[in-house]
């Protein structure tokens, strides 16, 4: 079965066809062929989700998805949050990112953060949203090399090793974004059986 993911994050597509059993074959937006960045306006994760995958389904008409996620940080509020991409500046840059989030955080005790995804999917008339969250702490220096954006300054709940130094095998099984797949699988196999 083929089910479009509404992103160009080719590190998402990557980590996600890992996820998803053969039998769904997983298309990004740039294998059909849509180059357009799609504008996340939302103010919340749930919304940016649901924009992306009714852009598609109106547009394309195809089975598709799309997630949004972002870093929540309790002391911060729950800041980068929707914002994470672009919490420093328009650049999307990581470095800038997590440098922002240490001078944030500079002096705080609290360090708890979440990394939370939200998967919208469309394969009826309804959006259905699918939730995954990963609880842990920052930390004040980068470590690992694998991963991508925050990944380096996150430690997992029960882990001593950020996401960047567990590399995508663990990271895959308990990230933010395998939870809410997982979720979203098993809401598939319920569409099916229905
Ligand atoms: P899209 O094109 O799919 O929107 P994106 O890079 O904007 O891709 P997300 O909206 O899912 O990705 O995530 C927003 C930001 O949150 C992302 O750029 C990272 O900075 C951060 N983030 C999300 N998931 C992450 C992860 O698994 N590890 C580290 N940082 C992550």
């Amino acid at each position: 079965m083929k089910l479009i993911f509404a992103t160009h994050n080719q590190n998402k597509i990557e980590e996600l066809k890992k996820l998803v059993p053969s039998h769904f074959s997983i298309l990004s937006l740039t294998d059909i062929n849509c180059h357009k960045e799609i504008e996340e306006t939302g103010s919340t994760l749930e919304e940016n989700a649901t924009i992306k995958a009714n852009f598609i389904k109106y547009k394309y008409g195809l089975h598709c998805f799309s997630d949004d996620s972002g870093l929540e940080i309790d002391a911060l509020n729950g800041a980068p949050g929707v914002y994470s991409a672009r919490y420093a500046s328009e650049a999307k840059n990581n470095e800038e990112n997590i440098k922002k989030v240490w001078e944030k955080l500079k002096g705080n005790p609290n360090t708890k953060a979440q990394f939370r995804t939200v998967i919208a999917a469309s394969f009826d008339k309804n959006i259905q949203l699918f939730e995954g969250i990963v609880k842990g702490n920052i930390i004040f220096e980068k470590r690992g090399q694998g991963g991508f954006g925050y990944d380096p300054i996150f430690i997992p709940e029960s882990y001593n090793k950020t996401f960047a130094e567990l590399g995508d095998t663990i990271k895959n099984t308990i990230s933010h974004r395998a939870l809410a797949t997982q979720n979203f699988l098993n809401g598939l196999n319920q569409l099916k059986k229905s």
